[in-house]
Formats: structure tokens, C-alpha cells, sequence
């Protein structure tokens, strides 16, 4: 039990360092503006085949067109709407609205309102939306319902679903903010900035007198707002006895998030506090291990249980290298040994040879034994098989010490060949010459043994070794494939 909440308590305490570290992070990062494309719209395609706007519905009155939307036309007691279909769940944006009013009289009707609520809105008595809604409307009144002469007039209303909106009294003591703005019948698009950041809600307008991006200026600020965390965007426009086109070309909206994913770990915290933390988890880690070995030595049973029943990778590599080398060293070391006396066979069969010349039995070759000529031949041969063998054992010791490879072993192969075929030259010449000469040149009595013998000993070794050498060679192909 003591083990089990001391290593909870070190989980802990490491996620809580970790969670710290975070925490610093995100405090001091900027946040990141993103184009939120789900709560946009903007021409050219403004519509799709269907006639409808990706990601927003249109009520009413509001028709799409390819370049934008209008909301109402030019005519009488009309209402229309476009909603965003999903919601936004980023606490801080932005959005930016071109739209243009457009009428014929001197004096239009009724306005235009963007939208920011909880819910989305439906048709309604506010510039064509639901009243008593919960969040935020910023209002293009165009109509003077309470006649004081100050229309058209832009303004934010921020209600909690309890105000009713004053029409008649174009919501004068409603309002958060604005300013008095003839946005009607500009020669541009009429745009408006609102910017909702770190609870500071700002309106920026831009007069459509122009069709530059910093012709903006300031129509309201207000702090301490607090709008709803996940809220719809959306834009409505109604008419009256008067009326106006109310067309809307674009509506970009823009997140403003917390930068999450840019990691800059200890660079905003002190040396100090660093280094801290490191000696922290240091010491915990340091802990952690020190209660493990404790665990262990208190239930060694466990340890042991395990280690007995699996053979872990690295224990099961070495077991595979170790006996693929002692494979190979106990192999070399049998043709080593197998090699050895066949060198001792040849060194004798070349002794005789040598006696039996230094008889002179061989001196003519008129006398029916082999002539000179054929004799130095076959020392020769002898000779040279001598060599080989040589070569074999060299070839081998250099094995032993410096571990078998494939490229050896082939030349060994081939150098075991050549030494078969040489005795087979042997025992032709033997033969050729064999059948006369063993008529007139008897074997001496003490210490003989015929050359016949000799050789077939000769073969029967090459066949061992070369035996050897296949078997050697599985096996090494063998061993390769542990690694
Ligand atoms: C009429 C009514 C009002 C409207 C004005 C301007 O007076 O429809 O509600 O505001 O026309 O359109
Ligand atoms: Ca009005
Ligand atoms: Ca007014």
C-alpha cells in the first residue's frame, strides 16, 4: 500500500511540475489570429449549386446571389436573415462586414444589424431578428423613428435576453455605444471592424469612400464586456414604409486563440526556477528508483519468478552469438587437425619418392620403369601439392584468428579442389607408368607402401576435408541468420 501511494504521490507531483511549466507558457504567449472559414462568406461563388451559402441558411426575404447576399430588397415591410449553421466556440474574435445600403429616396429604411448571440436568431421585429436575445447587435438604423435628427446611426446593444428593443426610440438609452455615420448609398462597399478581445469590445468604420484597407476609424470601445464563450454569428435587415437594398458581400470572421501549441519550455521561466524544477524531478526520480529496489529486495520472489520464465532480447543475442561462434571455432579446429595429417601423408608419400630415386630404379627409362622426365613430373606434382596443403593450413590459422568468413572459406574450397585434382593427376601417372615398372622394381622389403595407397589415403583425406568444408559452410549460413 505504502509503495502504491508513494508512486502516485511522484506521478503527481511530476504532472503538477508539468502543468506549471505549461501554465507559464500560455500566459505569457500572444495569442494567434486564424480565419475561421465556417463563420465566413465571401464572393466571387458566394453560393453553391443549390443556391445556398456553404455553412450558413438565409431566411426571409435574404436571396444569394454569386458576388453576395441581399437581405431585403427595395421594397416594403421586409425581413431577412442569414445565420452561421454552426456556432463559434472561440471566446475572443473578430469579424469584418462589407455591406451597402442603397435606396433611391433622400431618407431609407429601415437598417441593418450584425449579430453575435447565444442562440441563433430567427425572423423578428429588430432590423429583421428575434428580440430579447442574449449577447451582442450592432445596428446601421437608418430610419429616424424618434425624429432627433440623428440618423442614420451605428450602435452596439448588448442585451441578456431581457430588453426589448426600442424601435420607436431607435434604442437611444439601450445603447452601449456608436456614432452617427451616413453609411446609405456610399460609391463603395461600407465595411465595420468589431473586435471583441480580452473582454474589450471595439467598432471600427470605414465610410466606403474609398477602397482602402486602412480608411478605418474608430465608432465605439467599450471594456468589461462579456459576450457568450460559443455564440452564432449572424446579419438581419428589415424595411418599413420606407425601404433600401440591404446587401451584404462579405463576412470574415476571425479567431483569436490561445497559442497552445507553440512550446517554448523554460525560456519564459528564471534560470533559477529551472533549475529548481530539474533538482525537483531529479530528487523524485532518484526516489522513484530507490522505492523500486526496495519493492524488489522486499519481494525478490516476483523478480526471480520473471526473470526464470522470459529470456529477455539482449540475453537471447548474446546466447545466439555465443554458440554460432563456438560452432565455427570447434569446426576450424577439427580441420586443423584433419588437415595436419594429411600434410604428414604427403610429406611421407615424398619421402618415398625420393628414396626410391635416390636407389636409381628410376635412372632409365629404357628398362621399362617410369623415365626421368615422368618421375621429376610427378615430384613435381607432389610438390605442388605440398604447397596447397600448406595454403590450407595457413588458411585456416588465419580463420582461428580472425573468425571465419565466407571469402575464406571459398578459397579454402577451391584451394581443397585443386588438391583433389592434383592427386587425381597423381594416380593417372601412377597407373600409366604403374604396371611395367611394378614388374622390375619390387617394393623394398622393409618400409614399403606402394604409391597406390598412398594416394587413395590422399583422396579419402580430400574427401574428409571437403566433407568438412560443405558442412562448415551450412553452418556458417546457419549462424548468419541469428544476425
Ligand atoms: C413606417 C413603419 C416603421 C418604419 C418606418 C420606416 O413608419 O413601418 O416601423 O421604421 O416606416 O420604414
Ligand atoms: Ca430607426
Ligand atoms: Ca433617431
Amino acid at each position: 500500500m505504502a509503495d502504491g501511494s508513494n508512486t502516485i504521490m511522484y506521478r503527481f507531483l511530476f504532472l503538477w511540475i508539468l502543468g506549471y511549466v505549461s501554465f507559464v507558457n500560455c500566459e505569457v504567449g500572444q495569442r494567434s489570429r486564424r480565419f475561421e472559414y465556417k463563420q465566413s462568406f465571401k464572393g466571387p461563388h458566394l453560393v453553391n449549386k443549390q443556391g445556398s451559402i456553404p455553412f450558413w441558411k438565409h431566411f426571409g426575404s435574404a436571396i444569394a446571389g454569386d458576388e453576395q447576399v441581399r437581405i431585403t430588397p427595395s421594397l416594403k415591410d421586409q425581413k431577412g436573415s442569414v445565420w452561421a449553421k454552426t456556432s463559434n466556440v472561440n471566446e475572443f474574435w473578430e469579424v469584418e462586414i462589407f455591406f451597402k445600403v442603397t435606396g433611391r429616396g433622400r431618407i431609407g429604411g429601415d437598417g441593418l444589424a450584425i449579430w453575435y448571440t447565444e442562440g441563433s436568431g430567427e425572423l423578428g421585429p429588430v432590423f429583421g431578428s428575434s428580440d430579447n436575445w442574449k449577447g451582442m447587435g450592432l445596428f446601421f438604423d437608418s430610419y429616424d423613428n424618434d425624429g432627433e435628427n440623428n440618423n442614420p446611426y451605428v450602435m452596439v446593444m448588448l442585451n441578456d435576453g431581457t430588453k426589448s428593443y426600442d424601435h420607436f426610440k431607435d434604442g437611444s438609452s439601450q445603447q452601449l455605444g456608436g456614432c452617427m455615420r451616413d453609411f446609405r448609398n456610399r460609391p463603395n462597399p461600407v465595411r465595420a471592424k468589431i473586435r471583441y478581445l480580452n473582454n474589450v469590445l471595439t467598432v471600427f468604420y470605414h465610410n466606403g469612400m474609398s477602397n482602402k484597407d486602412d480608411d478605418y476609424e474608430l465608432c465605439m470601445r467599450a471594456e468589461n464586456v462579456e459576450l457568450p464563450k460559443e455564440g452564432f454569428f449572424g446579419i438581419s435587415a428589415a424595411t418599413g414604409g420606407l425601404a433600401d437594398d440591404h446587401d451584404v458581400l462579405k463576412f470574415l470572421t476571425y479567431s483569436y486563440r490561445q497559442p497552445v501549441e507553440e512550446k517554448k519550455p523554460a525560456k519564459e521561466i528564471s534560470e533559477e526556477e529551472r533549475k529548481k524544477l530539474e533538482q525537483q524531478y531529479d530528487q523524485y526520480a532518484q526516489q522513484l528508483e530507490k522505492e523500486k529496489e526496495t519493492y524488489k529486495s522486499q519481494h525478490p520472489e516476483k523478480f526471480k519468478e520473471e526473470n526464470a520464465k522470459y529470456e529477455n532480447a539482449y540475453d537471447r543475442d548474446v546466447r545466439l552469438i555465443y554458440e554460432g561462434q563456438a560452432s565455427i571455432h570447434s569446426l576450424i579446429g577439427t580441420l586443423h587437425g584433419k588437415t595436419g595429417e594429411l600434410t604428414t601423408q604427403v610429406n611421407n608419400l615424398h619421402n618415398t619418392v625420393a628414396k626410391i630415386q635416390a636407389g636409381g630404379s628410376v635412372g632409365a627409362s629404357s628398362g621399362g620403369g617410369i623415365s626421368r622426365q615422368e618421375f621429376n613430373s610427378l615430384l613435381n606434382s607432389q610438390n605442388e601439392l605440398k604447397n596447397i596443403i600448406y595454403n590450407i593450413r595457413k588458411d585456416i590459422e588465419s580463420m582461428k584468428e580472425g573468425g571465419a568468413n565466407s571469402d575464406r572459406l571459398d578459397e579454402l574450397h577451391r584451394n581443397v579442389r585443386q588438391v583433389v585434382e592434383n592427386v587425381g593427376h597423381l594416380v593417372t601417372k601412377n597407373q600409366m607408368s604403374g604396371g611395367a615398372h611394378q614388374k622390375k622394381q619390387e617394393c623394398p622389403k622393409v618400409n614399403c607402401l606402394s604409391t597406390r595407397t598412398f594416394i587413395s589415403l590422399i583422396v579419402i583425406q580430400m574427401l574428409a576435408v571437403i566433407g568438412y568444408m560443405f558442412y562448415k559452410s551450412h553452418q556458417d549460413q546457419a549462424a548468419k541468420k541469428f544476425y
